[in-house]
């Protein structure tokens, strides 16, 4: 393989962003801290027990390991509960296109999502075959911004980071994937992802061509 594009899922292969802010902010309601959708980017690609940390900091008191333990069980059963409901129709336009793309030029596709419900919000989704690589979260010891999860997944498909492109919704995530020594594309918001080397509104705007140089084929 000459290359390889290695994706973050929630919010850049579905809408799972929202979902996430969703389960947050009734949590967040519930125990009186205030929390909106400025206070949610902060959160984002920040995998669970680090995202409930930085929602604490606003809280008025401390809050134990058993009662924490708890609050992110509450979270994330809301966060199971939705995307139960998930299906094929709540892939981003183009997602499977994309894919598709990679594969027929002869690209390596890998995913690198925090979150612990990956593999199941995959099979809902109908993707969960499509992957040359899928990282486990739950054996990843270094949330985002660490780049661990991104060289894992380099290393697991075999190609080094400088023929890498990371896909990320999340400040958290591109700082992450420079730190893995690859190239960055953010999805979403150009002020939020400027640390990106390109934004794009939507994944449906990745346009292979553009972004994987035949030179490295
Ligand atoms: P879970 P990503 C991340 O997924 C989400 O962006 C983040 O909001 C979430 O807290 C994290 O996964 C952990 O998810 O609670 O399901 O294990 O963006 O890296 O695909
Ligand atoms: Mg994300």
């Amino acid at each position: 393989p000459c290359a390889a594009v290695i994706f973050d899922l929630d919010g850049v292969l579905t809408d799972t962003a929202h979902t996430h802010y969703q389960a947050w902010k009734r949590l967040a309601d519930d125990i009186g801290v205030p929390f909106d959708l400025q206070f949610n980017e902060s959160l984002k690609g920040v995998d669970r027990m680090a995202s409930l940390d930085i929602i604490l900091e606003r809280a008025s008191r401390a809050y134990s390991q058993d009662e924490k333990r708890a609050l992110a069980e509450r979270k994330n059963s809301d966060y199971v509960q939705m995307i139960e409901r998930f299906g094929p129709q709540d892939l981003f336009a183009g997602v499977k296109e994309l894919l598709a793309a990679l594969r027929a030029a002869g690209v390596k596709t890998g995913l690198a999502s925090a979150s612990r419900n990956a593999l199941r919000l995959l099979e809902r989704l109908g993707i969960a075959g499509e992957f040359d690589y899928v990282a486990d979260a739950s054996r990843i010891a270094r949330a985002k911004p660490d780049p661990e999860i991104f060289i894992t997944v380099a290393a697991a498909l075999g190609v080094p980071p400088s023929l890498c492109i990371g896909v990320e919704d999340a400040a958290a995530g591109i700082t992450a994937i420079h730190a893995a020594g690859m190239a960055a594309i953010g999805i979403g918001d150009a002020h939020a992802l400027h640390e990106a080397d390109a934004v794009l509104p939507a994944i449906a705007d990745f346009e292979v061509s553009r972004f994987v140089r035949p030179a490295h084929c």
